[in-house]
């Protein structure tokens, strides 16, 4: 197996023109983080570990809300989530409203992956959905985008749980919309109907009960203007990269 360590040292002379890039994660454009992944295979751009399925954790925490439970998510989650879209908007060509069957129904990644959250506790599970590129390409995201923001159903007191990352982690190939955890529809605990995965970052980034995806500019008017939820309110580092 190739780890990702050899790979940095036998590729450190290749690098040597991608660690600029890196320094600068917000501002490449769709294109540039295409070509930037393409051309790598260390920093950024590696991949996440991947487990087998039987190192899998037999408990998997749930943390953070556990329920949203408002009077629309607690109607959506009553029909199953049949009437539930997910929005795709802001600096795109083509805004979208994508029910679970059309994500069910695009090409799929599955990955088995360690979650580390920052409280101290990681948990391997089996991820399930389309890759957040590919809902990108569709919605055809303009030259002008540089952040992808994730709109939460839950809220902590009146404001709504939410983050951001860049376009390096939005077009990873790692990063996905998962509908399914261990091979079944993910649970209320976990996410549903759909919660990000972007497995070079900490727990806080994985934004559960996404509702809307909003490709932005800046994150200044976002929230509190610091990208998150809990960048926002305790100073998480908006960058968790692992
Ligand atoms: N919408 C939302 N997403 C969230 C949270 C949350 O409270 N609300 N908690 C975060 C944190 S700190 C972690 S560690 C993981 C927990 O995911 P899990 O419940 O599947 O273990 O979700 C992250 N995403
Ligand atoms: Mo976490």
């Amino acid at each position: 197996m190739i780890t990702r360590r050899g790979l940095i040292l036998g590729g450190a002379s290749l690098l040597a023109g991608c660690d600029s890039l890196t320094d600068s994660p917000g501002l490449m454009r769709a294109e540039d983080a295409h070509r930037f992944l393409q051309r790598s295979v260390t920093g950024r751009a590696a991949l996440a570990r991947e487990f087998r399925t039987d190192q899998r954790s037999p408990l998997f925490r749930v943390n953070g809300t556990g329920n949203p439970d408002t009077p629309e998510y607690n109607a959506l989650a009553a029909n199953r989530f049949a009437d539930w879209r997910l929005v795709v908007d802001g600096l795109v060509a083509r805004p979208l409203r994508l029910s679970l069957a059309q994500l069910r129904s695009m090409p799929q990644r599955a990955q088995v992956t360690r979650h580390d959250c920052v409280e101290g506790w990681s948990a391997i599970g089996k991820w399930q959905g389309p890759r957040l590129e590919t809902l990108l390409d569709l919605a055809g995201i303009r030259d002008d985008a540089r952040y992808i923001v994730f709109h939460c159903a839950d809220r902590f007191g009146t404001t709504p749980y939410y983050e951001s990352i860049d376009l390096i982690d939005a077009f990873h190939p790692q990063t996905i919309l998962a509908w399914a955890m261990n091979d079944a529809p993910l649970s209320v605990g976990h996410g549903a109907p759909v919660r990000l995965r972007v497995e070079r970052q900490l727990g806080y980034k994985h934004a559960k009960y996404v509702m809307r995806v909003e490709a932005v500019a800046s994150l200044a008017s976002v929230g509190g203007g610091r990208g998150g939820y809990w960048e926002d309110s305790n100073g998480y580092e908006w960058y968790a990269g692992i």
